[in-house]
């Protein structure tokens, strides 16, 4: 049996959270972008649609407040449903951000999500977290901790 001593611990470099944008939402790419997640062996720990208020999407991306874009890039983020994600996988973080592509799509790889999905530097199709402290504040915005997968 598992006692509360016997959960796997997660290592913070492995759990990573993103957002499918309400760009790509629109344009029916919420199925796409989760296969290349699967397939490129992440594992889907929680996940959940929704659309939040311009005042969430301000504290979602705080971090940017001083930002010239702050204010239209929360105008998007809250203008439409967007889909959330837990995401596992070693190496998690780092390897999201490969598969994402460049912020400005003119800029992302060949096979990226933003590649193929994003319009613009700002309506980018997806949100993928930076780093293990980042990971940890956007995944408790998003979700409590019973919510994802053992
Ligand atoms: P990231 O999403 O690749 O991590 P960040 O620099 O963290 O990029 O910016 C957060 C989001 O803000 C971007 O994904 C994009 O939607 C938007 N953004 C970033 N730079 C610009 C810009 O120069 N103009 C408009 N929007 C921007
Ligand atoms: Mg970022």
């Amino acid at each position: 049996h598992r006692d509360l001593h016997s959960f796997p611990t997660r290592r913070s470099s492995d759990l990573t959270f993103t957002i499918v944008k309400p760009d790509a939402v629109r344009r029916n790419a919420v199925g796409d972008i989760i296969e290349q997640f699967e397939k490129n062996g992440f594992r889907i720990l929680a996940m959940k649609m929704l659309q939040i208020s311009k005042h969430q999407a301000e504290q979602f991306y705080a971090v940017h407040a001083s930002r010239p874009f702050f204010n239209t890039l929360t105008d998007f983020m809250s203008s439409g449903p967007i889909v959330v994600l837990a995401l596992e996988k070693e190496n998690a973080i780092a390897d999201l951000r490969k598969i994402m592509g460049a912020t400005d799509p003119s800029k992302a790889d060949e096979g990226t999500i933003r590649k193929k999905w994003a319009t613009n530097i700002e309506h980018n199709a997806i949100h993928g977290s930076d780093a293990e402290d980042t990971a940890r504040f956007e995944l408790s915005y998003f979700f409590a901790g019973y919510e994802l997968a053992k």
